[in-house]
């Protein structure tokens, strides 16, 4: 990194003062339903378990800024960002977008002490132009952030949108230290487009992104229960039981039957009932699936479950079987 381009860089942020741009008129498209945030504890409480990208594996110096051509994401390899720095899954750019610093780089990469910035942050280089953060993955329904801005505080609009366009927005404050700021949407968002007025300039450090959803519930199968191992006839056209083991963690009775399904093929479950199959004092679930509905092939060596609970968590469980009968092993 040579220093020219470094200073480069301060002086397109300093120096290079264009017209904010009107923001387009934000619209709600289709009815998806965004709770916002200003309190990451109540955020992270919604929104467990998110990948966090924190800049700190950027190539900035204490102090320093640096210009950084974008987009900017996981294959990245310039001067800010050697490839692998960003974690997958998310991409960074300014709208509107510009060259790739061959006259002024599109981002800029603070170091830590820089404007007072408490750690590695990125921000868009040029006043009035938008920071946006895109998720090519669409499978990302809950997104937060410390909103970062470079000359003084303010308050941002933040623009979130999905598949079919925008989806919401709102404002919220954003401040040279970082103010958190978060979203949960009932469908995936795909960007998050923020901007600041005046002559300043905006982006974000500690961006969580993910699902949103609780992890899922894993559980014991005891296929086939009271015989071991678990013979399975692929070809029976007969029904097998398989218990889901309650745990001192998991309540069998709490799965909802008509979410589950066994097997390759996705058999649904037939009919069920309670007993407890291990002895352990908890009654489990015993399910009957229609064996030629679950497409188990000669030779599997394990049965897999999907479903839902009552309450909507995610759980799944595999159990060992030993497939039988099967002409051509
Ligand atoms: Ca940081
Ligand atoms: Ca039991």
């Amino acid at each position: 990194m040579s220093s020219a381009t470094r200073f480069a860089a301060v002086v397109s942020l300093v120096g290079l003062i264009m017209a904010a741009r009107p923001a387009p008129h934000a619209r709600s498209v289709g009815a998806a339903t965004l709770t916002f945030f200003t309190d990451r504890a109540a955020f992270q409480a919604s929104a467990p378990n998110l990948a966090v990208e924190d800049f700190q594996q950027g190539k900035v110096p204490t102090g320093g800024v640096m210009g950084c051509p974008g987009p900017l994401d996981a294959t990245s390899s310039n001067p800010c960002f050697s490839a692998g720095a960003i974690r997958p899954g998310v991409q960074f750019t300014s709208s509107p977008a510009h060259d790739a610093c061959a006259t002024t780089c599109e981002l800029a990469l603070l170091g830590k002490g820089a404007f007072g910035a408490p750690s590695m942050v990125l921000v868009e280089n040029f006043f009035g132009d938008a920071f946006v953060i895109t998720f090519p993955g669409g499978n990302i329904a809950a997104v937060g952030a410390d909103l970062v801005t470079y000359f003084r505080n303010g308050t941002c609009t933040i623009e979130v949108s999905g598949a079919k366009g925008v989806i919401g927005s709102t404002t919220a404050p954003c401040t040279s230290l970082g103010s958190f700021w978060g979203v949960k949407a009932d469908e995936p968002i795909t960007r998050i487009k923020i901007t600041v007025p005046g002559n300043n300039v905006v982006g974000v450090d500690n961006l969580a992104y993910g699902t949103g959803a609780p992890p899922t519930i894993h559980v014991a199968l005891d296929v086939k229960p009271g015989s071991e191992p678990s013979p399975i006839n692929p070809g029976s056209q007969g029904v097998t039981p398989v218990a889901v083991l309650s745990s001192a963690d998991f309540d069998a009775s709490q799965m909802d039957e008509a979410s589950m399904a066994f097997g390759p093929g996705g058999a649904p479950a037939v009919h069920e009932n309670y007993q407890d199959v291990n002895g352990d004092g908890r009654p489990d679930m015993v399910v009957h699936f229609s064996t030629p509905a679950a497409r188990i092939a000669c030779g599997d060596t394990q049965l897999t479950m999907t479903g839902r609970t009552v309450t909507g968590r995610k759980v799944e469980g595999t159990g060992a079987i030993q497939t039988v009968g099967c002409t051509n092993p």
